[in-house]
């Protein structure tokens, strides 16, 4: 199916709506509200669109989550033009944005239906670098052996690279081999879809992000570096047999499966991401009076264009803006 690819700069107003209206409460110790605030905006702007939409990665199930639940309808579209599956993650940082610190954005991905890998609420071990670890680094490889092998096949020494890893005790092991490996370590509270993405854009700061995050984000993240042409390896982490039983009815029942890209977001998919506060992948949202200015980045991986985009905002003339 071929798609408009009048989306892309679609999706960059949808999250820099998000990213605004999250913007208000970066700080603010409210991580409920700022993420509210940003799903509200995505949902307003997202259905504005001309699509059918059904989101498949979302805020919950439609019990738990008043708006962007998995399975919503949105957009304008009619008879099922411009069918796709929505991946959301509107607040992705919403400790980060409540605590004012560094890399939270509002982030969402399009595909053709039946797309995205549909990832439960639930874990997923990771390993993104750009295109250089293809056919380098693996998953199935200790955190050192992928230092080693990915420093061999940029030319550079393990030193002169720097691993992201969420900061939690469950890395402890790869860190230390990380660090003997001779490499640098970047961990981060929270938000692995930027630090990921990061990863696999040159001159980021940052060459490989590897560990334990969320599914969703997963595919998310998968979208991105399939833009990118980076490399990505994803494998579910089960810690119950509910997430066992959950997986099978969203269609996984190969559990082991180490899941490429590719493989997480099928055909012509488009991502966009939009700072809410400073990172190592787009800035935060900078207001001024009567305005804000915002950072985009945003792809599609048909004609893989990377746009980032600085855009001023002006309140006074949106109607209905809430910021
Ligand atoms: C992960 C990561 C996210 O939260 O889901 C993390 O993918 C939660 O991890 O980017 P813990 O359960 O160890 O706290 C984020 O960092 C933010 O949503």
């Amino acid at each position: 199916m071929s798609m408009d690819r009048n989306l892309a700069l679609e999706l960059a107003r949808v999250t820099e709506a998000a990213a605004l209206d999250a913007g208000r409460w970066v700080g603010k110790g409210d991580k409920i509200a700022a993420d509210a605030a940003a799903t509200e905006a995505m949902r307003r702007t997202l259905d504005a669109m001309d699509i059918c939409g059904t989101v498949v990665i979302g805020e919950g199930e439609m019990d738990e989550a008043p708006m962007l639940y998995i399975g919503e309808q949105l957009g304008r579209g009619v008879d099922g033009e411009c069918a796709v599956d929505i991946a959301v993650d509107p607040l992705e940082g919403t400790n980060i944005c409540s605590k004012g610190t560094n890399g939270a954005i509002a982030t969402i991905a399009l595909a053709p239906r039946g797309g995205f890998l549909h990832a439960p609420d639930m874990y997923m071990d990771k390993i993104v670098t750009g295109s250089a670890g293809v056919g380098v680094v693996d998953i199935q490889k200790s955190a050192g052996e992928n230092v080693e092998a990915l420093a061999k096949a940029k030319g550079c020494n393990p030193q002169d690279l720097t691993v992201a890893l969420l900061d939690r005790p469950r890395h402890d092991k790869a860190v230390a081999e990380i660090r003997n490996a001779g490499a640098r370590c970047q961990l981060f509270g929270d938000g692995d879809v930027a630090a990921a993405i990061a990863s696999a854009i040159d001159d980021s700061g940052i060459d490989m992000m590897i560990g334990i995050g969320g599914a969703p984000e997963g595919v998310l993240t998968a979208a991105a570096i399939k833009c990118l042409n980076g490399f990505m390896q994803g494998r579910l982490v089960f810690m119950t047999e509910e997430e066992r039983v959950r997986s099978r009815s969203m269609g996984i029942d190969d559990f082991d499966k180490i899941y490429s890209a590719k493989e997480m977001a099928k055909g012509d998919v488009f991502f966009a991401a939009t700072g809410v506060t400073n990172g190592d992948l787009v800035r935060g949202v900078r207001y001024f009076p009567g305005g804000a200015k915002t950072h985009t980045v945003v792809m599609r991986s048909q004609s893989r264009t990377i746009r980032f985009l600085e855009t001023l905002h002006y309140f006074d003339h949106k109607p209905g803006f809430n910021s």
